[in-house]
């Protein structure tokens, strides 16, 4: 091959890059949790919905998972784990207790996160002494990577996004807690979200994990205590409204990003 291929083929590869792929971050299939679950959320192709039609039906009211609404195939390249590690590993990132009132946080060197700490949930660990990579990004260290997310694109009136970054293995998840309204887009992998709305605050201890809530909690929840559920995939976004109730499981190994409007 003569050189003036090598970078066409080199951009090949790299675009060529599919979620599927996994971006190099998934464990071996044992390690994944195979039931998506049903989904009784609204899921909208995004160009079938108007940013007015968003404003109307979902801002202020309920949960929505949108299809296509941006295309983050170069952010997605940009996630995988050789690219990551190549450009982040002697950054650091800041870990927080995966339970209700995170108040612990841990500060350790990227490489290190993901040689030792990026896990499988352990069935039997508390939240409270799980560590999970969310929610606390450093801006001026991972800015460059930030500004090569492309949000989607409705917010909300007198509001602007802010990110918070995350990877984080497979089991892993927040437990229920509830803020301002925002979206949830998987970069790899599949996240199951959990949500109820406002008045009606669910029964979790909050130094749980969510796997314990599913496995010992939800299976005997009452028909009337049953939460709007739903596993997104890359390429899809969940938009949840101010102050629902929410927890997530990670399905697989998941790279993840919110974007908070406040
Ligand atoms: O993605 C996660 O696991 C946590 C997301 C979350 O709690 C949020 O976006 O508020």
């Amino acid at each position: 091959m003569g050189n003036k291929a090598a970078p066409f083929v080199v951009l090949c590869l790299i675009y060529g890059l599919r979620a599927e792929d996994g971006g190099g971050w998934s464990l071996p299939s044992d390690l994944r949790l195979e039931d998506e679950g049903f989904c009784n959320i609204d899921v909208l192709d995004g160009s079938s919905l108007s940013h007015q039609d968003f404003i109307d039906r979902y801002a202020f009211s309920r949960p929505v998972v949108l299809r296509g609404l941006t295309d983050n195939t170069k952010f997605r390249f940009l996630c995988s784990k050789w690219s990551l590690l190549a450009e982040y590993s002697s950054r650091t990132v800041r870990l927080s207790t995966a339970n209700t009132y995170s108040y612990r946080k841990v500060d350790v060197p990227f490489q290190e996160f993901v040689d030792e700490l990026l896990k499988p949930q352990a069935a039997d660990a508390l939240g409270s002494e799980t560590l999970y990579f969310f929610g606390d990004n450093n801006f001026t260290e991972w800015q460059e990577l930030f500004d090569q997310y492309e949000p989607p694109p409705y917010v909300l009136p007198h509001t602007s996004g802010a990110y918070s970054f995350g990877i984080a293995g497979p089991g892993t998840g927040v437990p229920f807690h509830w803020h301002g309204p925002g979206y949830s887009e998987v970069i790899y992998g599949r996240k199951r979200w959990f949500l109820f709305p406002p008045d009606h605050e669910p029964h979790f201890h909050p130094n749980r994990t969510t796997l314990s809530w599913v496995t010992e909690t939800y299976p005997n929840l009452p028909e009337d205590e049953a939460p709007l559920e739903c596993t997104i995939r890359p390429g899809e976004v969940l938009y949840f409204p101010d102050r629902w109730w929410h927890a997530t499981l990670n399905l697989d190994l998941s790279v993840f990003i919110s974007t908070f409007l406040g």
